[in-house]
């Protein structure tokens, strides 16, 4: 018998098992029966996925001279932009993804900017909206530019958004009417999936990453609709003083002890609530896990999958957090 693969996510097909993944009615199928609720009906069903199978991935594209696409999400960008280097030295490209989410009056040099002050890894570095098509012409031409052989791998971590490009890129682009499962849950992709889209250019999806450290994993449905952005952040701006602490949804608290006035501008989802209490009063998420951090002038403190807060002035802060959750520090990105 032949073997037959979900077009939608990557997973060997099987009648035989309803449990087990890649399960359909029929083989006539061409998609498993998880794509088919999600695409049809939004109902989400998780999958823990290990990294294994995405090491092993990269590591085959190693073997190849094919150029890769490594999409990053613009709201988490930096603790992983060398890693890739550690799997393969083909050329890559940086794909920054999701540029609708920060403000448009961000100038995009400066995103770029800052990553080349980080890293030299990339043949090129572009900053794309998969969603509202925008850069998706250039990145093509790109892609036709620094293509060695048809083989372009779409890389990078669960969430970031390679389906949905491969889906703009065919959706613009190709007669190929074949449509790749997305969904704002991790691990959606579960193989390697090939995909021509024209005679010159064959585009390879591939399981993401899995990002132990992001607030994604750790939320209800219900949270996880408000922390993931749909439309462009509006900064809130917090003058603090000390002894207050601000509070976002009930998922982080910042304390800030500084003598004198700072300012701290809050980028994460629009949906979410920000507030601003007595810290000495307040025992809001006190029971979470605390770390302390010392900012330096224009910093930002970022909270791996929900945004970040830019604070103007050197100071200390008390970070109150979920431990699982990675939190750090950076050079202001905007
Ligand atoms: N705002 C915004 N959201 C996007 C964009 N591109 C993708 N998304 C959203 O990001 C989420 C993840 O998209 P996917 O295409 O499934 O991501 P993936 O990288 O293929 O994820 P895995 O298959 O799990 O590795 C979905 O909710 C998408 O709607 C974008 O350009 N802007
Ligand atoms: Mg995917």
């Amino acid at each position: 018998m032949i073997e037959k693969y979900c077009k939608g996510c990557g997973i060997k097909l099987q009648d035989g098992n309803v449990l087990d993944e890649g399960y359909t009615t029929s083989l006539e199928n061409d998609i498993c029966q998880r794509c088919f609720r999600m695409k049809n009906y939004g109902e989400y069903q998780t999958v823990t996925k290990s990294n294994e199978e995405y090491i092993k991935i990269l590591k085959s594209i190693q073997n190849t001279k094919d150029l890769v696409l490594y999409i990053v999400d613009i709201l988490n960008l930096d603790q992983d932009l060398t890693e890739i280097r550690k799997f393969i030295d083909n050329k890559i490209m940086l794909v920054v993804n999701k540029r609708d989410v920060l403000p448009k009056s961000i100038k995009e040099k400066k995103i770029i900017d800052y990553i080349k002050n980080r890293t030299d890894d990339f043949e090129d570095i572009v900053i794309i909206s998969s969603e509202k098509n925008y850069n998706i012409d250039l990145l093509l031409n790109k892609i036709k530019y620094y293509q060695i052989t048809n083989n372009v791998y779409v890389v990078g971590k669960t969430n970031s958004g390679k389906s949905t490009l491969i889906n703009k890129l065919l959706k613009n682009y190709s007669t190929n009417t074949q449509e790749l499962t997305i969904s704002p849950m991790p691990s959606t992709t579960l193989d390697k999936i090939t995909i021509p889209l024209n005679e010159h250019l064959t585009l390879i999806d591939t399981p993401g990453l899995v990002d132990n450290g992001n607030i994604l994993n750790f939320l209800s449905t219900n949270d996880l609709k408000k922390v993931i952005p749909k439309k462009e952040i509006k900064p809130k701006v917090y003058q603090m003083k000390k002894n207050q602490c601000i509070v976002i949804h009930n998922l982080i608290r910042i304390d800030y002890f500084g003598e004198s006035k700072n300012n701290f501008v809050v980028y994460v989802s629009n949906d979410l609530k920000v507030k601003r209490y007595n810290a000495t009063k307040c025992q809001v998420l006190k029971d979470l896990n605390k770390k302390t951090y010392n900012i330096n002038h224009y910093e930002d403190i970022v909270i791996n999958g929900l945004g970040f807060v830019k604070i103007t002035d050197k100071c200390q802060i008390d970070v109150y957090i979920d431990q699982k959750i990675d939190v750090y520090t950076r050079k202001s990105l905007i």
